[in-house]
């Protein structure tokens, strides 16, 4: 038997905001599009943009994610509507799933404020495992300031569904013996991966709750749905899920290198395999999963000599643009092969002639492997973070 815990932030852009601008403590805030809000509102301005998430106080008055904002502000004049600030939101969900690392065996991240860890072998029974989430909750709450809402099942459907099951600040527990009773009344909805298409073809065959689902013939919910997924509907509606907490094999690191055409030290025709690397790296970034951010950009360099030498610049916070990777490597570049005293470096060099360059250039602190060639060059990124997938959106 598994114990599977499901953890969800509170209405997590929001409650970081809250964090950090405490007198929002208690007011409607909504976080959504360019902000504006009220003064932008009063001044005539249309306000664009849909809510990402809102405050609990601002969900009494209807608001929630995705509705216009437009419409959020007819609902309540009074709430405070901030700009996504999606770098800021990035860096506390990556110190939060630090925290939850060290909880479990295995954890899936599944959202910037989601996570699925398995924490089987840390808990003894249901009871222990309540107490566990306890403590996971106060050390979030005491690191990060932020509350968040847990769910503990034998498989991550009923974890899922638990998690959501009080919120804020929940912490919901779901035994194997219970799982039926738990699942029962509740609407389709809850199950995860049931969204209103297919709820509204249930409701047409008369389905509605979970019990219902679960006792529907499954050769009915086949051939309505098809094979795979008629059948994932039967067995979740059931309480059934063998899914494994999938730990994602998170990269590290991206990186592409060519070989030049032909040896060379001019900057100008480095630039242009910078240009093409960078490139090549970006696209990957974006491809991979819903989308990469970087901090750190690394080049790489071999010479004539075959010798490697890499040069990393780490930012402040992540990029995800070309332009940043693009620029930062051609910085490196540049200080690379030319060096601080660039210019005079190379006049030396074209006097000295080969055979001295490498030392003089060496000892005046000219450019690395002076009057050598260079042969390959590397782009890479490093210090990786995801995009948040139901944001879509690239900071
Ligand atoms: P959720 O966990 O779905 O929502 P939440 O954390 O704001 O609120 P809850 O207490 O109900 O969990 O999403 C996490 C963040 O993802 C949310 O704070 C903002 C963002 N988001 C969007 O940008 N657009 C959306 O449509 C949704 C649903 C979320
Ligand atoms: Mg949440």
């Amino acid at each position: 038997m598994r114990v599977i815990l499901h953890i969800d932030m509170d209405c997590f852009f929001s409650a970081v905001e809250v964090r950090e601008n405490p007198e929002l403590k208690g007011l409607p805030v909504i976080v959504g599009g360019g902000g504006g809000g009220g003064a932008a509102a009063e001044s005539g301005r249309k306000i664009r943009g849909v809510v990402s998430t809102c405050s609990y106080e601002a969900r009494e008055y209807g608001i929630h994610s995705a509705i216009p904002l437009s419409k959020a502000y007819e609902l309540c004049p009074d709430a405070i509507v901030l700009p996504v600030r999606m770098s800021i939101y990035k860096q506390v969900s990556v110190r939060i799933m630090e925290i939850l690392r060290k909880y479990a065996d295995k954890i899936e991240q599944v959202g910037i404020d989601e996570a699925f860890l398995d924490i089987t072998s840390r808990v003894q029974n249901w009871d222990a495992a309540r107490e566990y989430a306890v403590a996971i909750k106060s050390k979030i709450e005491e690191k990060e300031g932020l509350t968040s809402s847990i769910g503990i099942g034998p498989n991550k459907t009923i974890a899922k569904i638990a998690s959501d099951f009080v919120k804020p600040n929940g912490l919901t527990v779901v035994e194997q013996e219970n799982v039926q009773e738990f699942l029962a009344p509740l609407p389709v909805k809850k199950i995860h991966g049931i969204g209103p298409k297919t709820e509204a073809i249930l409701a047409s065959i008369g389905i509605k709750t979970v019990r219902q689902l679960a006792s529907c013939d499954v050769q009915k919910l086949v051939s309505r749905f098809g094979s795979k997924y008629g059948w994932r509907l039967h067995r979740a509606a059931n309480g059934i899920d063998e899914s494994e907490v999938e730990e994602k094999g998170v990269r590290k690191s991206l990186s592409s290198e060519k070989t030049l055409d032909e040896n060379t030290r001019d900057l100008a025709i480095i630039n242009r395999y910078i240009d093409e690397l960078a490139e090549s790296v970006h696209g990957r970034l974006l491809e991979e999963g819903e989308g990469l951010l970087f901090k750190t950009v690394a080049i790489k360099v071999k010479f004539d000599d075959f010798s490697i030498h890499t040069r990393a610049k780490t930012h402040r916070s992540f990029h995800s643009d070309l332009r940043t990777l693009v620029k930062t490597a051609k910085e490196l570049i540049s200080e690379f092969v030319i060096g601080a005293s660039a210019r005079e470096g190379d006049v030396m060099v074209a006097e000295a002639g080969a055979e001295a360059d490498v030392g003089m250039g060496m000892r005046m602190g000219i450019g690395m492997g002076m009057g050598m060639g260079i042969r390959l060059v590397g782009v890479r990124v490093s210090n990786l973070g995801v995009i948040d997938k139901k944001q879509r959106r690239i900071v």
